[in-house]
């Protein structure tokens, strides 16, 4: 068992595969099912670690990738870690830097080795295989870390994504083997296959045998249908150990954190809410409310009637959106922590309705009020 992170399962929903757990790290517990806000730059975009907190915000994300490039993992492990240079006191999860690779980065070439590829920021060359991505991440000193993949395509041709989770499953077997603090940072395995069950199931099989203390489903919200993704997750949750905590990649809108959470996730993240919050986008009980449309020019109601968030208790949305059109940095301030504060609100209801054994209630009444069907 890991020594850094323990994994207690209270409950699970009689109806879905809905899980009620705790997840206790070195800097705290955090209570699941969990939406992770992201703070890739060591910062949760505009909102600041007491807004977190006062929005009850358990753990955030943030970026091997982008922290290695900008100040250096050394200058952040100079500073004390992740937590004291961010001022964030509760537990923190990190990417590995893989994915990010892949999106962001130019001139990629994939070897076995890792990664080759140029600097997004300045063309530069670099390299990123899992020693690498390991020792960084043992720098930053997260409590959760994560594994390098890679995340083929969805729709990748078989052959290559066949080659691809075999080449995952050997650099996780490199990372566990590179780690240095396994007992202050539990390293997660992620799991691959694209669109394919065979693959899929392949690849859960070996990561498995590899004895993470908890394992994400990687690969996923990245093109495909909303079907496609809950299909792979219908038939992946299932096979994934029980005793250890699931995690959902990328994934953050209210469906599918539902959706999510009744196959049996119990971690995600997504930039989602902070991203359409800077947007002028807000998220209420009601739906999604464009709070920049003229139409709320004279509105001086909250952006939502049953939050108290404290966007909400002390702004109207003709004021918000009139600090949005003027692009007063304030108005992004209050539309990120009202976003976020929606999310970790409706988890907590989520976590509720599973206390109660009525998470398919509490899935029907919510996709009628925020999406207006039943989904
Ligand atoms: N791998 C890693 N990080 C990720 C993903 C992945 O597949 C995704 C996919 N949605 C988001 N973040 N390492
Ligand atoms: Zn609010």
């Amino acid at each position: 068992m890991s020594k850094a992170l323990k994994y207690t399962l209270h409950k699970k929903e009689k109806h879905t595969g809905a899980r009620l757990g705790e997840i206790e790290t070195p800097h705290g517990k955090i209570q699941t099912p969990v939406f992770m806000p992201v703070g890739t730059q060591a910062t949760v975009k505009a909102v600041s670690p007491e807004e977190l907190k006062a929005m009850s915000a358990e753990i955030i994300l943030s970026n091997t990738y982008h922290l290695w490039l900008r100040p250096g993992d050394d200058l952040v492990k100079e500073a004390g870690g992740l937590h004291q240079f961010m001022n964030w006191d509760r537990p923190i999860l990190t990417d590995s830097g893989g994915f990010q690779v892949f999106s962001l980065a130019k001139l990629r070439q994939i070897k076995e080795e890792g990664v080759h590829f140029r600097s997004h920021l300045d063309g530069r060359k670099l390299f990123l295989g899992p020693e690498e991505a390991i020792g960084i991440e043992n720098n930053l000193g997260a409590d959760i870390i994560m594994s390098f993949d890679e995340c083929p395509d969805y729709n990748h041709d078989y052959d290559y994504v066949k080659k691809s989770i075999a080449r995952t499953t050997r650099w996780a077997e490199r990372g566990l083997k590179a780690h240095k603090r396994p007992d202050e940072q539990a390293l997660f395995g992620i799991l691959q296959g694209a669109g394919y069950k065979d693959l899929r199931l392949q690849h859960a099989k070996d990561m498995i045998s590899l004895d993470f203390p908890g394992y994400s489903i990687g690969g996923l919200s990245v093109g495909e249908s909303k079907e496609e993704m809950y299909g792979v997750m219908d038939y992946l949750l299932p096979v994934m150990p029980e005793n250890k905590p699931r995690y959902l990649m990328g994934v953050g809108s209210p469906d599918a954190l539902i959706e999510g959470v009744i196959r049996g996730v119990d971690m995600f993240d997504c930039v989602l809410p902070t991203r359409i919050a800077r947007n002028g986008t807000t998220m209420t009980s009601n739906g999604r409310l464009v709070v920049k449309n003229a139409k709320y020019a004279r509105d001086f109601r909250p952006i939502d009637e049953h939050c108290d968030c404290y966007t909400c208790r002390n702004y109207t949305r003709a004021y918000v959106r009139h600090l949005l059109k003027t692009d007063e940095t304030f108005g992004l301030r209050l539309t990120s922590i009202h976003n976020l504060h929606f999310l970790t609100h409706l988890m907590a209801d989520i976590r509720e309705a599973i206390r109660q054994d009525q998470l398919m209630e509490f899935r029907d009444d919510f996709f009628m009020r925020y999406y207006g069907t039943k989904g």
